[in-house]
């Protein structure tokens, strides 16, 4: 089922007429009721009339997750307050939260766009859809909740947590499809094993999972453990929540919602676009946004952008699975580390289980890498010979990705936290 055929299937010079006029409309707006934006265009001698073609794009200025916060709560709504009907919130974990509103047009427009997202998995009216991202200020719950009742699929408000509940939930209502983040998906998935819970009382077809960075290999492992699809879907809470983009069921990159975002790659150094295919920082323009519209929002997330053409037909460009984040990047004794290179080392190998921590510090002037990892219960059992050759293979397979020495500490089973949020897998002693 294609939502929307006329925009997810339109022919370039029909998206960019769309994206033309729409980001005209965007900038007016943001220069007449945003007083922190009119700022910063009268600081380049820049205004809504000079954006006549769709490259004028790049003379506008960048707007970072600072610019937000330097408004909080509510210095960068660009609608009144009586027509916000709705505000959530992203927790930073340094100073204040981002802030946005939506207006009910906004809140429309959400559920069309993350019904679209769902449609593209091929959801339908027919789907029991259990959420199990968390509601509350942030998108996640509310996000899917609303996408999922305008596609028609019968929503269960779970939110995240008790996982015991959402086994018993979902066995019970016969839910066809989870939402949650992937380490929760995966998480849910070995509770269901072992509590020994027969294939056939699990009906899910379909995952939507998102909000964290995850890997192939981590998509593999949960399809196989869940007997599902397991689709990847973006988005953030500045520019809108989830559904910004979404995988269709190529299952080859998430087709990004053109008509009401135009995303660019820019190189996160030197602020220049990347040509085209190439890696960088995606930078998003909201434009069709009321409540709090972004102009070339940098959202840190590091991914390429495909134009060419998708098997199902959609001409959406499609975004590559995020590699990670610009600012959660480790540079280890000057080598640049993502956490999901780590994480695709460990799933490619059967002893361990995709549950990890990574701890970095400074001892005297050198960085050290330590990587906390859970093994299988029985290397616990055997000899201690096992355990240490288990440890010497870990190093070894880092060492020749990653080009550094990790210090390995192969725990037991359960050791490391769990979440049913976004996981944490880096805790930055140098940071502290
Ligand atoms: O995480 C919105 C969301 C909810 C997306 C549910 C998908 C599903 P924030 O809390 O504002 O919003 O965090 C946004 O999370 O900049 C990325 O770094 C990361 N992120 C979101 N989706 C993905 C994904 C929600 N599919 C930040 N892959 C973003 C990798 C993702 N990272």
């Amino acid at each position: 089922m294609i939502w929307n055929e006329k925009m997810e299937c339109a022919d370039r010079s029909t998206i960019e007429a769309v994206q033309l006029e729409r980001l005209k409309e965007t900038v007016e707006r943001i220069y007449y009721h945003v007083p922190s934006y009119r700022k910063k265009m009268q600081e380049i001698n820049l205004t809504p009339a000079d954006i006549k073609k769709l490259s004028d794009l790049t003379k506008l200025p960048f707007t970072i997750k600072q610019d937000l916060r330097d408004g909080y709560p509510f210095g960068m709504f660009s609608a009144p307050r009586r027509e916000i009907v709705r505000i959530h919130a992203s927790s930073g974990t340094t100073g204040n939260p981002t802030v946005v509103g939506y207006t009910r047009k906004d809140l429309t427009t959400w559920a069309e766009l993350v019904a679209r997202g769902m449609a593209m998995t091929g959801m339908d009216q027919n789907d029991t859809i259990q959420i199990a991202y968390g509601y509350g200020l942030f998108t996640g719950g509310l996000g899917l909740h609303y996408g999922g009742e305008c596609l028609g699929a019968s929503v269960i408000p779970m939110s995240s947590g008790n996982t015991k509940k959402q086994i018993k939930i979902m066995t019970d209502f016969g839910a066809t499809v989870l939402a949650c983040t992937p380490s929760y998906a995966l998480h849910i998935a070995e509770t269901i094993e072992e509590k020994k819970i027969p294939g056939e009382d699990i009906k899910l077809k379909i995952g939507i999972f998102g909000a964290e960075p995850w890997t192939e290999a981590m998509r593999n492992q949960i399809e196989e453990k869940l007997h599902i699809k397991a689709y990847d879907i973006y988005g953030l809470s500045e520019i809108m929540g989830p559904g910004v983009g979404c995988e269709c069921t190529a299952q080859n990159g998430m087709h990004i919602h053109e008509d009401h975002f135009i995303p660019e790659i820019i190189n996160p150094k030197t602020l220049e676009p990347v040509a085209p295919g190439e890696e960088g920082e995606l930078v998003i323009t909201t434009i069709t946004k009321e409540g709090i519209p972004l102009i070339r929002y940098r959202t840190r997330d590091l991914t390429k952008l495909h134009y060419g053409k998708c098997e199902c037909g959609r001409t959406l460009v499609r975004m590559e699975r995020c590699k990670g984040r610009s600012d959660d990047m480790l540079i280890i004794r000057g080598v640049n580390v993502f956490p999901s290179q780590i994480e695709s080392v460990l799933l490619e190998m059967s002893e361990t289980e995709p549950h990890y921590l990574l701890i970095v510090e400074r001892i005297g002037t050198l960085d050290s890498l330590k990587l906390m990892v859970e093994v299988q219960q029985q290397f616990f059992s055997d000899e201690v010979k096992n355990l240490q050759n288990l440890r010497k293979k870990i190093a070894a397979n880092l060492k020749s990705t990653l080009g550094i020495a990790v210090n390995v500490e192969l725990v037991e089973p359960k050791t490391i936290e769990r979440t049913s949020g976004k996981a944490k897998r880096v805790i930055d002693k140098r940071k502290l």
